[in-house]
């Protein structure tokens, strides 16, 4: 479709969506009735802009169903987020949300060169969180042969990859790391492995990391996006042919970016602020104006020119560490520890404050490259101090730590370690 096309019907099945939500959800009824819109209001997509946002925080007071907009006995499937703090957010689909996604997920592949007939080794966590089973149906309804793994038990990821020869592999972009590294402890080449796809996410990673996974396992790694309020994976999914960024699936979603820090102003294509979605055709679970606190701007499709590509997510807002007023991401460390060709992309943040001081001290823990030597990886950690200053204006501590010695990845990794103490 074109990119009219596609807004002509964004249009049409906005309104639709927004009547439904409001009719049969009552969170969303009290907040348009609140706010002062009625969904007749929205006679084009700009339009959208009056409605009021939803958050977390509305799915998690719900909490668990209180959200859906079908009768249980409409629901096929239930998922919820882990919620590392307080309640899961629970989330429902009806059989044709199910289908809608499992084909949302199937494009997500194609573009990113998996075909039908192909063997997708798929590592995403099987279970409540929506990455395994949400890969699992995409790929079957590509026509794939799909070795359904999750996630964990390396040695055996290892065993069948080498024994079953998968074409694809679809997990974290810091598991295949994992997975690539036990390898090569077991004197295995990743390189020598049947695969030559990778479709890696949900977690922030870097061209940086791209090129390191692509190198060390001779792939091409493309990016998928989703969350589980919004549908899963397969919101969005980048094309092996431009690797330039994740198509997000407009015919099914409208996206737009908003500033994260006032009250949600609109910004410019282009313009770099939080990720907020509505959702198109979902029958179970209607979200309108989710805000996903993930940071990135809408460029013009390239691969599927009727769809908006999105730029790589820079962090969440809550993952943003704020360091003597300068703010600072995982992925901006990672973005330059990897073009120090004697630093590993094994690292973690640590945040503390020294006691009687007032100020926060940030840590970088990172691994060295197996085989450098002592000079190299003292100098190696003052280059990576000095480039922070540079590149991100902050002074911090540099530990270079052993090779092996920090937490490996089993799924999502968790970079930052806040040890300050709460007062
Ligand atoms: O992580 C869904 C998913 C599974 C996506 C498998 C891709 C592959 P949640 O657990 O709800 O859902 O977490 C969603 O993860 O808001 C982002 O912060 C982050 N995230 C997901 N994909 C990406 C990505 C799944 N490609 C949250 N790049 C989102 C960066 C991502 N961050």
């Amino acid at each position: 479709m074109s990119r009219d096309q596609i807004e002509a019907l964004q249009l049409a099945r906005l309104q639709e969506t927004l009547q439904y939500a409001y009719s049969r959800v009552p969170l969303y009824t009290r907040k348009f009735d609140e706010a002062g819109v009625n969904p007749s209001d929205l006679k084009e997509l700009a339009d959208l802009a009056k409605f009021p946002f939803t958050t977390k925080e509305d799915l998690r007071q719900a909490y668990p169903f209180g959200m859906f907009a079908v009768p249980m006995d409409q629901v096929a499937r239930i998922h919820a987020s882990s919620g590392t703090t307080g309640r899961p957010t629970v989330v429902g689909y009806t059989k044709q949300d199910l289908d809608t996604w499992a084909t949302l997920v199937a494009r997500c592949l194609r573009a990113s060169g998996v075909r039908p007939g192909m063997k997708v080794h798929n590592a995403y966590g099987y279970g409540l969180f929506t990455g395994g089973l949400g890969a699992h149906a995409g790929a079957e309804k590509l026509g794939a042969t799909v070795i359904p793994m999750s996630g964990g038990q390396t040695e055996k990821q290892i065993q069948l990859i080498g024994d079953f020869a998968p074409d694809a592999i679809l997990c974290t972009p810091t598991y295949l790391l994992t997975i690539g590294d036990a390898m090569m402890h077991q004197g295995i080449d990743p390189r020598s492995t049947s695969l030559k796809y990778a479709v890696l996410g949900a977690e922030p990673w870097t061209q940086e990391m791209r090129h390191e996974l692509e190198e060390m396992f001779d792939i091409k790694a493309c990016d998928i996006y989703g969350l589980s309020e919004v549908m899963g994976p397969g919101v969005a999914g980048e094309a092996v042919e431009t690797q330039d960024g994740s198509h997000i699936w407009e015919d099914h979603f409208r996206p737009e970016i908003v500033d994260p820090f006032d009250l949600g102003t609109a910004l410019e294509d282009g313009q770099t602020g939080e990720l907020v979605f509505t959702s198109l055709t979902k029958q179970a679970l209607p979200i309108i104006r989710y805000r996903t606190k993930d940071l990135t701007a809408l460029h013009a499709g390239s691969a599927r020119p009727g769809h908006r590509r999105m730029g790589r997510i820079s962090g969440r807002s809550d993952d943003m560490i704020i360091l003597r007023g300068v703010n600072l991401f995982p992925s901006q460390i990672e973005e330059i520890a990897l073009r120090i060709p004697e630093l590993s992309p094994h690292f973690q943040l640590e945040i503390t404050r020294p006691e009687g001081r007032r100020m926060d001290e940030l840590t970088v823990k990172i691994e060295p490259r197996e085989g450098t030597t002592t000079e190299q990886r003292s100098a190696a950690g003052a280059t990576l101090r000095q480039q922070i200053k540079v590149h991100i204006g902050s002074s911090c501590r540099i530990d270079v730590v052993e090779p092996g010695s920090l937490e490996r990845s089993n799924g999502k990794l968790r970079r930052i370690y806040d040890l300050r103490k709460k007062s």
